[in-house]
């Protein structure tokens, strides 16, 4: 039986031209890859068809402010087979995109034309056939005198009177090129089969320095829960050291029944705070304040100073309910109720957490309860939240979280949403494609060069850097790992130095800066008297604080373009295996970055320095220059020594200092 041959209007239409391998794209378009604003999108694609004749393409797109497409010619990489365009994405939102390609009939003719005339032949008949084109083209313009201009220079082509030179220079020139390019209609448009989609953030979603602090910590006596206000006096030191972002935990009423008491008891005192993630009791839900806090007007006052000081405030954002929430009497059809009439608390196996009751996010008023999770989102961006961590995501249902984001960022695109996933691999990537704009990482327990290399590679050069932004914590109020416990001040320093410069986003935990590091129990992840249950009262300027490391280390930041972006990580080769070395670059600012991940001991490598892509060669010698300590090196070719004592210092974080007026080869 033969099969009937499609129609244009069917989706596999023929077309003239192949356009395929469209980037970049995730999943074939079925999600949106990420940008940050000021980026410049690159767009290629593979186009091809049968025979000789000359091609040509464009990127149709359109940003979130556009009401009409734009377009742009792209230009045809003969090493790579590949057409490209680029152009700066520069609104926070959804753009869109597609490549479409033609057969360029009139370049064809010219190369055609001028080839047989510069290999004397009669060229009689490609006059003629150009004249044709050019009046075709004249047919379709709406102006009398571009119309009239075309139409001219056909009447030359076809003139007989003139030497065939003269006629070949006219159908040559490079003014009639740009009109034909200008004007021409192709008869052939081929366009590939979808639209793309691109997300793009703010830049602080790329580029942030994360810290995050317990407000009812703010306090002079752990048994005087702390303020907003005491807190507000904490985001001056948090400024000082150079942090953007603000990460509260859970700022809401905390439940009573099946409180939890310190180090995770299931007995607490009277006074225990209890865990802030078990959010809600006759004060509210999530939409309200634990009234030891203070009022909304406190955090509005908070938010306020925060903004002034350059900070964005974080809320946690965990969908998930005490005993004691409103929603239980508002709407019990939320949870999974037993027939007995019980509820299960919430897990994360193997974690249990018997002060919380998970949301039903399939239960029959699945739309009554979605609705309401969106608008605890709406009402802290009311109070100029802009930026979310969420809790377990991979604990609730993937579509919610496809379905909340687009609906939060239809009026909001710059909100910024870090997902908590610590989940299995394909779990943790499904939420960054489904719109999370960064996500937690298993950075926390990469401590090795060979894992951190393997690792970051893997999050920075393969196909995640187009839709995964890895947001590297050392430490966590959950997670305090061995490595600190027994790595002392060293270990401190080498994991600040590695998060704020292997991830343009990295973030810590308060109480890192004063090496907190006795877990509840040998063996345990979790600290000991964590903030997480009671109030630990804290003195941020204790002798041997990493405060001068941290506020060094987040200037460098803000100095140095190579560490503010993502996918330009490369690694290199250090001849001892405690030692990580890796660069960052961008346009006239290159970093060696170098690593003793053995906080005990002093390492020594010889690091191989890649000449050739920084543009230098053997013979001529360099300067390095350490920006944590200022020291300055003169480097000889590829083969150079380092010493590190993780006793001094944790690293080398060097510039490369090119000679005044020097350009790069
Ligand atoms: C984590 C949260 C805390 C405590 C538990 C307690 C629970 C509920 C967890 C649940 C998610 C996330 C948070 N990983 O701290 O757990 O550790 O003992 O049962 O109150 O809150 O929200 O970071």
């Amino acid at each position: 039986v033969n099969q009937p041959i499609p129609t244009p209007q069917s989706p596999r239409a023929p077309a003239a031209i192949i356009v395929e391998a469209v980037m970049p794209e995730l999943d074939a378009g079925r999600h949106a890859v990420k940008r940050a604003v000021g980026d410049l999108l690159d767009v290629s694609a593979a186009i091809f068809k049968d025979g000789h004749d000359l091609l040509a393409a464009r990127v149709r797109y359109r940003g979130p402010n556009d009401d009409t497409w734009r377009t742009l010619r792209m230009r045809y990489d003969n090493d790579a087979d590949r057409w490209s365009a680029q152009f700066p994405v520069d609104q926070v939102g959804a753009w869109t995109f597609t490549v479409e390609a033609w057969t360029d009939v009139f370049a064809t003719w010219r190369s055609e034309l001028e080839k047989k005339h510069n290999a004397g032949q009669d060229i009689a008949s490609e006059l003629l056939e150009g004249a044709q084109l050019l009046e075709h083209t004249a047919a379709h313009l709406a102006h009398p005198y571009a119309r009239a201009q075309l139409l001219r220079l056909a009447g030359l082509l076809r003139d007989t009177d003139f030497e065939p030179y003269t006629r070949v220079r006219v159908g040559v020139a490079p003014e009639l090129l740009a009109v034909m390019e200008a004007h021409y209609i192709p008869g052939d448009l081929s366009t590939f089969e979808r639209e793309l989609s691109v997300h793009v953030d703010r830049e602080r979603a790329r580029f942030a320095a994360w810290y995050e602090f317990f407000p009812r910590s703010a306090t002079t006596d752990p048994h005087r829960h702390g303020t907003f206000a005491e807190a507000e006096k904490q985001l001056d030191r948090i400024a000082w050291l150079g942090f953007d972002v603000v990460y509260l935990p859970p700022i809401h009423p905390i439940g009573v029944a099946s409180r939890k008491g310190p180090n995770n008891t299931l007995t607490p005192g009277p006074n225990d705070p209890g865990s802030p993630w078990a959010i809600g009791n006759q004060h509210g839900g999530h939409t309200a304040i634990e009234p030891a806090l203070g009022t909304l007007d406190d955090f509005d006052r908070f938010v306020k100073r925060a903004s002034e000081l350059g900070l964005d405030i974080a809320l946690d954002y965990a969908l998930q309910c005490s005993p004691d929430h409103p929603w239980l009497k508002e709407h019990p059809e939320w949870f999974f109720v037993r027939p007995d009439g019980t509820i299960k608390y919430a897990e994360n196996p193997p974690k249990k957490y018997q002060d919380i009751y998970p949301l039903n996010f399939w239960c029959a008023d699945r739309e009554g309860l979605w609705s309401a999770c969106r608008d605890i989102f709406l009402f802290w961006i009311g109070h100029g939240v802009r930026t979310f961590r969420v809790d377990n995501p991979h604990t609730k249902a993937l579509s919610f979280w496809e379905w909340v984001i687009a609906e939060v960022r239809k009026d909001h695109p710059d909100v910024i949403f870090l997902a908590e996933a610590f989940t299995r691999p394909n779990r943790m990537r499904y939420l960054a494609k489904a719109g999370f704009t960064q996500s937690y990482t298993y950075f926390t327990w990469r401590n090795t060069p060979s894992e951190l290399q393997e690792y970051l590679t893997e999050l920075t050069q393969g196909p995640m850097r187009e839709y995964f932004r890895g947001n590297l914590f050392p430490n966590t109020p959950d997670i305090l790992h061995e490595h600190l416990q027994h790595g002392g001040r060293g270990a401190f320093r080498a994991r600040l130095l590695l998060a704020a410069t292997l991830s343009p986003v990295y973030g810590i935990y308060s109480g890192f800066e004063l090496l907190e590091a006795s877990p509840v129990r040998p063996g345990s992840e979790e600290y000991l008297d964590s903030e997480k249950y009671q109030i630990r009262v804290r003195d941020y300027d204790a002798p041997g604080n990493l405060n001068a490391d941290m506020r060094r280390m987040n200037q460098i930041r803000r100095e140095n373009r190579a560490l503010q972006l993502y996918d330009n990580l490369r690694f290199h080769h250090a001849d001892n295996g405690a030692i990580l070395f890796y660069s960052k670059s961008f346009y006239k600012n290159d970093l060696l970055i170098i690593v003793n991940c053995d906080p005990h001991h002093t390492q020594e490598a010889i690091v191989h320095v890649p000449l050739a892509e920084l543009g230098l060669t053997e013979h001529t010698p360099y300067v390095v220059e350490d920006l944590l300590t200022g020291a300055r090196y003169t480097w000889h070719g590829a083969h150079n020594y380092v010493r590190l004592d993780p006793q001094i210092q944790p690293g080398h974080l060097l510039r490369l200092v090119r000679p005044e007026g020097e350009q790069r080869q």
